[in-house]
């Protein structure tokens, strides 16, 4: 298949385009390199140093023959989306390309405008493109866990069968999500579904656990392939700073009591599931929603995890929960979607937390501990940094 993969620069989109090209697509990527601006903003950078996107493609080149094609440039220039798609005409778009960090969307209204316009506008350029240049095309959406957030019934795949007052219908699962980001996935959720539904377009919205991990049998392959790997309170997520965390002798910072329970995905995982939702596309007129993840942790839980791995004393600080959201509360996930399309999920072991301790180990000199502070708080209307 022609697969064109949106966000190709990033944490997920890199390595998925490597597994795409290994497993035999032909494969382009797509970036604006907004991500590489968000750490000059910050003043932070990836644990891992990584290259630039044309080192990436040529090393991948040299080693295996294959070809990745690159469109550099921004979902928001809609002659920009509509050119790339006419020319590359993909089977399948993977669109992971937006502002993917919840702390950055709360730092203040322009942070969280540009959010919302970045992630919502691009997806809907995304999706007119499609329209209008091939309805085949087949859209395969990353959103996340966090749009469904902590609800007191089980969480379904997308959709829940309701009965009210003796009537049945099948709705979008009701949304209540934690931040400006995980809000804006839900709009992008809905202009999807509107569009399958009105124009008769396929697609699949992943809604993506935490991801945790560094390397993928691709990315191994030679240091020049690795992707970035984020351990600051910004965009390091929750295990992935634990773990950081634990190698430095910092302590786990949990927020609050650490009761929160997320669903969480090992990357080796992520690149399968975009290769399996690929290869078994939506129908015409499907809005289709798999749950994204392989098993369910309390932030508590995570902490004990990681520290029960490492062989020196690891302390637990709960620190004052800088983000307003239940710390107890019900969880149980429907994630069966993939799983019958054949993923066999790597579940979270010993062995991937020391692999990840060797990565941390070996870049520990670049590691900025002020970094490692949350300082975005959601308290307040206004949100904004903690002074
Ligand atoms: P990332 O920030 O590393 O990658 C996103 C890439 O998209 C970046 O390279 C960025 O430069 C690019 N981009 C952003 N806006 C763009 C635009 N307007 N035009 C062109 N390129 C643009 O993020 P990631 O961790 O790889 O996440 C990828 C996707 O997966 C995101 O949509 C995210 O919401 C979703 N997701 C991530 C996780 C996780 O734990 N990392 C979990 C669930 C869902
Ligand atoms: N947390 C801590 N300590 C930390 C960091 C986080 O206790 O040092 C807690 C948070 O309070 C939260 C949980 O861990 O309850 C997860 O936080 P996170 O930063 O790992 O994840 P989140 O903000 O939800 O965002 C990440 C990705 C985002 C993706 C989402 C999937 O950045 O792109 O959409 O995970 S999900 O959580 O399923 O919505």
């Amino acid at each position: 298949m022609r697969i064109l993969v949106l966000g190709g620069d990033g944490y997920l989109g890199w390595p998925t385009a490597l597994h795409l090209s290994q497993t035999g697509h032909e494969v382009a990527v797509a970036d604006n390199f907004a991500r590489r601006q968000y750490d000059f903003e910050l003043g932070v950078e990836s644990l891992v140093p990584i290259e630039s996107l044309q080192t990436r493609i040529s090393t991948w080149h040299r080693l295996t023959g294959k070809t990745i094609q690159a469109y550099i440039g921004d979902l928001m220039e809609a002659d920009f989306t509509y050119d790339m798609i006419r020319d590359f005409r993909p089977d399948a778009v993977v669109h992971f390309a937006e502002q993917r960090a919840a702390p950055y969307s709360m730092i203040d209204r322009k942070h969280a405008v540009y959010t919302q316009v970045n992630n919502v506008a691009g997806t809907l350029n995304v999706l007119y493109a499609i329209a209008e240049i091939d309805p085949e095309i087949h859209l395969v959406k990353l959103g996340t866990m966090g749009e469904y957030g902590t609800p007191n019934i089980d969480i379904e795949e997308g959709w829940l069968e309701v009965e009210h007052k003796g009537r049945k219908d099948r709705v979008l699962y009701p949304k209540r999500p934690g931040s400006f980001y995980h809000l804006s996935k839900v709009h992008d959720s809905h202009n999807m579904e509107f569009a399958c539904r009105i124009w008769g377009l396929r697609a699949t919205d992943l809604n993506q656990g935490v991801v945790y991990g560094q390397q993928t049998p691709e990315t191994a392959l030679d240091d020049r392939l690795a992707t970035r790997f984020d351990y600051d309170a910004v965009f390091g997520t929750v295990l992935n700073r634990f773990v950081v965390q634990a190698v430095l002798g910092h302590p786990l910072t949990v927020y609050g009591k650490g009761g929160q329970t997320r669903g969480i995905i090992d990357i080796r995982d992520t690149v399968r599931c975009i290769q399996l939702a690929c290869e078994n596309p939506a129908e015409r007129g499907e809005f289709r929603v798999f749950n994204q993840m392989t098993e369910s942790m309390s932030v508590a839980d995570i902490a004990e995890t990681v520290a029960r791995s490492f062989p020196d004393e690891v302390t637990i600080n709960n620190l004052d929960n800088p983000r307003v959201e239940k710390e107890e509360h019900y969880y149980k996930v429907v994630h069966s979607g993939l799983v019958e399309l054949g993923l066999e999920p790597h579940l979270l072991s010993d062995t991937l937390i020391t692999s990840l301790f060797d990565v941390t180990k070996r870049y520990a000199e670049r590691v900025d501990l002020d970094a490692m502070q949350p300082r975005v708080d959601w308290r307040g209307a206004l949100g904004g940094e903690r002074r």
